[in-house]
C-alpha cells in the first residue's frame, strides 16, 4: 500500500508553484504519401518506435510509430497496453498529419514585425533570436530584478522533460517569479487531500468490481475515454451509472440517471446525502469509529443540510436527494469517480471535500471497487526518481513571489504588481484562450514594453502577442517521460523522426538560453536522454524489472502495485492522523472552515440585476483538447461551430428561437454564437464550450472573454464558473 509520508505530492501540475488558418485542402500536397494511407495500423517494415500521448488528459495513451526514411509511415495505439491499447482517441488518431506535418506548423524562430497581437512576424535565426532575448532579459533583470520575469508554462505537454525539468532549472537559477499553476486540479486536489491526505484511491481497472458508479462532475465519454469501456463492462455485469452534472453532457445522456443540480451546489448536495444516510442509519459505524475523525461534529453540521434545505439550494426534488442517498449507501461496492469538473467555483474546494468523505461514511472503502477514484499521480511520485525531476529545488536561492496563473490579466495590468512583470515566457499553454478574463489577458499582453517569448507548434492566439516565437518539437521528435495522473502506467516517449525544420525541444531552448545568460551549472549540460534515464534510477517496488532499457523496448509498464488494491480497507489515509478527517479544526488558521459548507457566491448587485443567467464554460468539445487542435480544419469540421446551450424557458422569455444568432455579454466581454435550445442546461443556466480560438470566431472572442478571474475557495484554483451573463438576439 502507498505509504503516505513517501507519497510525493509534488506533481508539478498540481502543487509545484514553480510552476490560422484553415489548411486541410493543402494537406495532401505537403505530407509524405506514405502517411496519407497510414494513420491507424502498423505496417510491415520500417523501424518501430514507442511513444506516448503528451496531452493533459487522464489517459496518457501508449502509441507506436513506424518510421521509414526518417518519415512517419504509420501511427497508432500500442496494442500491447491493456488500458489504452484498443485505440487512440478521435482527437489523436491522425496526430502526425494534424500537428507534426501540418503545413501551418512553425519551423523557424520568428520575430515580431507588426503590432502586438497582429500576428506579423519574420523569420530570424536561433542564434540571433536567443542573443536578442538574452540581452533584453539581462537588461530587465538589472533594472527590475529577476522577479520581473514570469515563466508561464503549463501542461500542454505532460512530459516531465519538455514540461518542466529544464525550464524549472532555468527559472530557479534566475530567481524569477514562480507561477501558481492552479488552473486545473488544484482546488480538486486541495479538497480531497484535506480529508483523505491523498488523491490516490480506487484504480481505474478496479471499476470492473463496482456495482454503483457515480460520475460526479466528470464527462468521462469525452475526457477520460479509456475508462468508459470499463464502465460499460461493469454495467453489463449489473452496475448502475449515475451522473451528477448541471450540464447534460454526453456522459450524462448515456447514464442510467442524470442528477442535474445547479452549478456550484455540490457541497450542499453531498452534505444533504450525508444527512439522509446518517438519519436513516445507513452509515458504517464500525468503519467510522476505526478510521475517521470528527463524526460527531459532522453529524451536528449536516443537521443544517436537511433534504428540504438542500432541495432549495440545488434546485432538485427532495425525493431525488433521498433516493440517491439510499441507493448510494446500499448499492455495493459503490464508487464515486471525481476528476476536476466541479472545482471551478467558489464552493468547488468544499464540494471536493464533502464528496471525498462519502466513502468513509458508508464504509465503501472496505470493498474491492468501492471508494473514491480521483487521481493517480502519487504512484509516479513514489515510484520514480523525483529527486532528479525536482533538481531545480536546490538551485533556487532565496524566496520568490508566486503569481497565480488564473490572475494573469491582473498581474500584467495592475499597478500593484511590484516589481511589474516585464518578461513573460509562455510554453505548453495558450493563455489567451484558456485563462479567465480573456480581454484583460489581452490588454496585459498588448503592452509594448512587455517582453513576450512563446515556444509553440503553431501561431496560436497567444503566440500572436509574442516578440519572439521559438519553434518547438512535437512528441514525435523528442524524448520524454510521461507519468499519468489518471491511470497506472508509466511511459517513455522516444523520438521517432528528426526534428522538422529548425524546431527544437523546449528543454533545448532553455539549455541554449542558459548558455547565453552565462549560467554554467552542470544541470544545464544534461541532455534529455540522460534526464530520462535518471528518472528511472529507482529501486521502488512499483518499478521492479522496469528499467530505461525495458521501456525503450516496450514503451510502457504498469506500476507493480499490490493486488488486490484496497487502499483504505484498513484506514491508512495520507493525513497526519492516518484517518479520514471529516472535521479539521486546525484549518481555521488557513481561513478554511473546519467542515465543508455551502456559501452563496457574493455577486454584486449589478451582476445579480443585469446578468441573470449563470454561465458554464466547459470542455465539452470532443475534437479539441482545451485549445489544442482547434486550428486544425479536419477537427474543426468534426467539432462544428460553438453554440450557446439555453433552456426553452430562458430563450422564450427573450424571444430567442433555436439557431438565432445571439450576443452573450457581461462586464468582462461578449461572444457571438447561435442559440441551441434544449434540455442541456436548466432554466437560469447557459453553457458555452471552451477551447475555440477567438481569432477564428466571428466577433473575435471565445468563452473566456466572459469568465471572471475570481479564485475558488481552496487551492488557489479558478472560480471561472461563477460568472453571470445576459443574452440577446444580435
Ligand atoms: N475531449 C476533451 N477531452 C479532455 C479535455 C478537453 O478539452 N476535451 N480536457 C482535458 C483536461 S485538461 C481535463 S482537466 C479533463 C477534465 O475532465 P473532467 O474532470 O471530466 O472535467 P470537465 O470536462 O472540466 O467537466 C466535466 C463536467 O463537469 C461539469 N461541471 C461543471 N461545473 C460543475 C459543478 O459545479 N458541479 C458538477 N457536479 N459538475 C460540474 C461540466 O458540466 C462537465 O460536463 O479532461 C481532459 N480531456
Ligand atoms: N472557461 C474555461 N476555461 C478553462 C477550462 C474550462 O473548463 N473552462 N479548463 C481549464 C483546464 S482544466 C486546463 S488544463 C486549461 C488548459 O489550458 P492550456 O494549458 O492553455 O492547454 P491547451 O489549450 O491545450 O494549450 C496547450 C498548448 O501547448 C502547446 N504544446 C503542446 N506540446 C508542446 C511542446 O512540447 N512544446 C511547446 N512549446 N508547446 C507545446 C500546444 O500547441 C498548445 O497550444 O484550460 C483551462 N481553461
Ligand atoms: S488525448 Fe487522451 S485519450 Fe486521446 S490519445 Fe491522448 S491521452 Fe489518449
Ligand atoms: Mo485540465
Amino acid at each position: 500500500m502507498p505509504s503516505p509520508e513517501k507519497t510525493n505530492i509534488t506533481r508539478r501540475k498540481f502543487l509545484d508553484l514553480g510552476i490560422k488558418g484553415y489548411a486541410g485542402a493543402q494537406l495532401a500536397q505537403t505530407v509524405p504519401i506514405t502517411l496519407i494511407s497510414a494513420c491507424a495500423q502498423i505496417e510491415q517494415g520500417g523501424q518501430t518506435v514507442h511513444g506516448v500521448c503528451y496531452h493533459d488528459c487522464p489517459d496518457s495513451c501508449s502509441w507506436t510509430v513506424t518510421v521509414r526514411d526518417g518519415e512517419v509511415a504509420s501511427f497508432g495505439p500500442n496494442d500491447q497496453n491493456p488500458f489504452t491499447g484498443g485505440s487512440l482517441c478521435n482527437k489523436m488518431e491522425k496526430f502526425p498529419l494534424d500537428v507534426t506535418y501540418h503545413p501551418d506548423r512553425i519551423l523557424t524562430p520568428l520575430k515580431r514585425v507588426g503590432r502586438k497581437g497582429a500576428g506579423e512576424f519574420e523569420p530570424i535565426s536561433w542564434n540571433q533570436a536567443l542573443e536578442e532575448v538574452s540581452v533584453k532579459l539581462k537588461g530587465l533583470i538589472t533594472a527590475y530584478g529577476a522577479e520581473s520575469v514570469l515563466p508561464f508554462g503549463y501542461a500542454g505537454t505532460q512530459g516531465l522533460i519538455q514540461g518542466s525539468v529544464m525550464s524549472n532549472r532555468f527559472f530557479a537559477r534566475m530567481g524569477s517569479s514562480l507561477l501558481g499553476a492552479t488552473i486545473c486540479g488544484s482546488t480538486a486536489v486541495a479538497g480531497n487531500t484535506l480529508v483523505n491526505g491523498q488523491t490516490l484511491g480506487v484504480l481505474p481497472e478496479d471499476i470492473l468490481h463496482s456495482k454503483y458508479i457515480v460520475l460526479w462532475g466528470t464527462n468521462t465519454l469525452h475526457s477520460n475515454v479509456h475508462l468508459w469501456p470499463l464502465i460499460q463492462q461493469s454495467r453489463r455485469a449489473g452496475a448502475r451509472l449515475i451522473v451528477i452534472d448541471p450540464f447534460e453532457s454526453a456522459t450524462a445522456r448515456a447514464s442510467d440517471w442524470h442528477i442535474q443540480p445547479m452549478p456550484g451546489t455540490d457541497v450542499a448536495l453531498a452534505l444533504g446525502i450525508m444527512y439522509v444516510i446518517i438519519k436513516e442509519k445507513l452509515h458504517d459505524t464500525d468503519y467510522i469509529e476505526k478510521h475517521t475523525l470528527g463524526f460527531e461534529e459532522l453529524e451536528r453540521h449536516v443537521a443544517g443540510y436537511d433534504p428540504e434545505t438542500v432541495s432549495q439550494i440545488c434546485d432538485l426534488p427532495v425525493s431525488a436527494i433521498k433516493a440517491f442517498a439510499r441507493e448510494y449507501a446500499r448499492g455495493r461496492p459503490s464508487l464515486i469517480r471525481i476528476l476536476v469538473g466541479m472545482e471551478h467555483n467558489r464552493n468547488g474546494g468544499d464540494a471536493f471535500r464533502a464528496v471525498s468523505m462519502l466513502p468513509s461514511l458508508t464504509g465503501a472503502w472496505r470493498e474491492h471497487g468501492g471508494g473514491l477514484m480521483h487521481m493517480t499521480y502519487e504512484l509516479a511520485g513514489q515510484a520514480l526518481n523525483y529527486e532528479r525531476v525536482n533538481l531545480h529545488e536546490s538551485m533556487r536561492k532565496g524566496e520568490s513571489r508566486t503569481i497565480n496563473m488564473v490572475e494573469l490579466g491582473k498581474a500584467l495590468t495592475s499597478a500593484g504588481t511590484d516589481p511589474p512583470v516585464k518578461a513573460l515566457f509562455v510554453y505548453n499553454t495558450n493563455p489567451v484562450v484558456t485563462m479567465p478574463n480573456q480581454n484583460l489577458v489581452r490588454q496585459g499582453m498588448e503592452q509594448e514594453e512587455l517582453l513576450t517569448v512563446v515556444l509553440e507548434h503553431f501561431i496560436t492566439d497567444t503566440a500572436k502577442y509574442a516578440d519572439y516565437i521559438f519553434p518547438a518539437t512535437t512528441q514525435l521528435e523528442h524524448w520524454d517521460v510521461v507519468d499519468s495522473w489518471g491511470q497506472t502506467y508509466i511511459n517513455l516517449n522516444q523520438p521517432a523522426i528528426p526534428a522538422r525544420g529548425e524546431s527544437r525541444p523546449n528543454s533545448e531552448f532553455f539549455r541554449l538560453l542558459a548558455e547565453k545568460m552565462g549560467y554554467t551549472e552542470a544541470a544545464f549540460r544534461e541532455e534529455d536522454l540522460e534526464i530520462a534515464k535518471s528518472i528511472f534510477q529507482t529501486d521502488h517496488p512499483y518499478m521492479e524489472g522496469v528499467t530505461f532499457e525495458y521501456l525503450r523496448q516496450h514503451g510502457w509498464a504498469r506500476y507493480k502495485v499490490p493486488e488486490p488494491w484496497l487502499p483504505h480497507r484498513e484506514g491508512n489515509f495520507g493525513t497526519t492522523s492516518g484517518k479520514c478527517e471529516f472535521y479539521n479544526p486546525g484549518l481555521a488558521v488557513q481561513g478554511v472552515g473546519p467542515l465543508p459548507e455551502y456559501k452563496k457566491v457574493p455577486y454584486s448587485q449589478t451582476q445579480i440585476e443585469n446578468f441573470p443567467l449563470q454561465l458554464l464554460t466547459i470542455k465539452s468539445t470532443r475534437w479539441f483538447l482545451n485549445s489544442s487542435h482547434a486550428n486544425v480544419s479536419r477537427l474543426q469540421k468534426a467539432e462544428g461551430a460553438p453554440a450557446l446551450d439555453i433552456s426553452r424557458a430562458d430563450a422564450e422569455q427573450r424571444g430567442i428561437a433555436d439557431g438565432d444568432k445571439i450576443r452573450v455579454f457581461n462586464e468582462n466581454g461578449e461572444m457571438l454564437v447561435p442559440a441551441r435550445i434544449g434540455n442541456r442546461t436548466r432554466k437560469g443556466v447557459v453553457c458555452l464550450p471552451q477551447g475555440f480560438w477567438p481569432s477564428l470566431l466571428e466577433g473575435g472572442s471565445s468563452a473566456n472573454a466572459l469568465t471572471n478571474d475570481w479564485l475558488a475557495d481552496l487551492g488557489g484554483g479558478s472560480a471561472l464558473q461563477d460568472t453571470r451573463v445576459e443574452v440577446e438576439k444580435s
